[in-house]
């Protein structure tokens, strides 16, 4: 299928949108931006944004069979702000992301906690999406769009993060012994500059895909123009055992918004990606994505095919050398 003469990497569901605020047993005005996992039994397990009429966001977990139809959603919130414990949740908790860690044996949900200062990523850790613990703030505002890697790099968990400088928004990569104690921070992406539909500003999307030719990481750019942002997803891909070396970068966005779904909503332009799960055939892959920051919806895509992209598509690096040339252009502008 071509749109535009452009391969299609990412099919959107018909039956999209597949979650609706007027599908929630308890009043939400908005629901999006869902991070997603596959539990134990097979169930596709959404975590939803879901945003009430003060404008305040809790998350409430939605299931199905299939991963396509059928959800039962949770009849009250599943993981609420709790400010007066933790006033950097004062403003609600937004866009998880889900790793389950086979090590520690528990699902890890990095998330938005927004409170006074601003944004800034949070983690608490569950085995069962009904009893959650709080591991706090891990980085403070504002920084955002944040997950875990699945396991240790010699050693160390691995967290992807995006804060916000007056420098631009960039992907960052930060190691930790523990997940409460982060350092080693160095950019794993910048954000390109100029025209480039990922100027200035990007971030991860849902957690990292493990492939056998490395990390694959879908992430959004946003591009500014005079009546908003639109917000694109593009490809890279990343060093199996040393995630920090960029292997290679998408030139070209990959999926944008262009359903009236996407175009339309409290947030028009907005495609937004939390999840994926994989199906049992190690290829088929089950994008969930907020869009227009209103409805859930369902795009699905072929792992082989886009790292395929990636080989016709992609700049390539060399390792180390290459991400330090994008950071000598990061530091150097004009
Ligand atoms: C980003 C995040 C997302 C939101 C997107 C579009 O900065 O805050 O939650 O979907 O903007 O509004």
């Amino acid at each position: 299928m071509k749109s535009n003469q452009y391969e299609v990497l990412l099919e959107r569901h018909p039956n999209n949108p597949i979650l609706t605020a007027d599908m929630w047993p308890y009043p939400a005005h908005t629901v999006f931006n869902p991070g997603s996992t596959i539990l134990e039994d097979g169930t596709t397990l959404l975590l939803c944004r879901v945003e009430d009429r003060r404008g305040i966001s809790h998350l409430c977990a939605a299931r199905s069979k299939n991963g396509i139809d059928g959800w039962v959603i949770d009849t009250e919130p599943t993981f609420a702000p709790d400010p007066t414990n933790h006033p950097e949740e004062m403003w609600g908790i937004e866009d998880p992301r889900i790793t389950f860690v086979p090590e520690v044996g528990e699902y890890f949900i990095t998330y938005t906690a927004f409170g006074k200062s601003g944004p800034g990523v949070a983690i608490a850790s569950t085995k069962d999406f009904h009893k959650f613990e709080r591991l706090g703030l891990v980085m403070q505002p504002d920084d955002k769009d944040a997950a875990l890697f699945p396991s240790r790099f010699h050693g160390e968990y691995a967290l992807i993060h995006r804060p916000t400088t007056e420098m631009g928004s960039h992907m960052w990569l930060s190691f930790s012994p523990d997940l409460r104690n982060w350092g080693g921070h160095i950019v794993l992406l910048p954000a390109r500059r100029g025209a480039w539909w990922d100027a200035n500003k990007i971030g991860l999307s849902p957690p990292p895909i493990d492939t056998p030719r490395g990390w694959l990481v879908i992430y959004h750019g946003v591009r500014r123009h005079a009546s908003g942002s639109i917000y694109r997803l593009g490809l890279a891909l990343f060093d199996k055992e040393h995630p920090e070396n960029c292997l290679t970068r998408g030139q070209s966005w990959i999926f944008g918004p262009e359903e009236r779904y996407e175009v339309q909503g409290d947030v028009g332009g907005a495609v937004f990606p939390g999840g994926y799960t994989i199906l049992p055939d190690g290829d088929t892959l089950h994008m969930y994505y907020g869009a227009a920051d209103t409805s859930i919806c369902l795009a699905v895509g072929s792992i082989s095919k886009m790292l395929d992209w990636l080989d016709r598509d992609g700049t390539e690096f060399t390792g180390v050398a290459g991400q330090l040339a994008e950071r000598i252009q990061l530091s150097n502008p004009g």
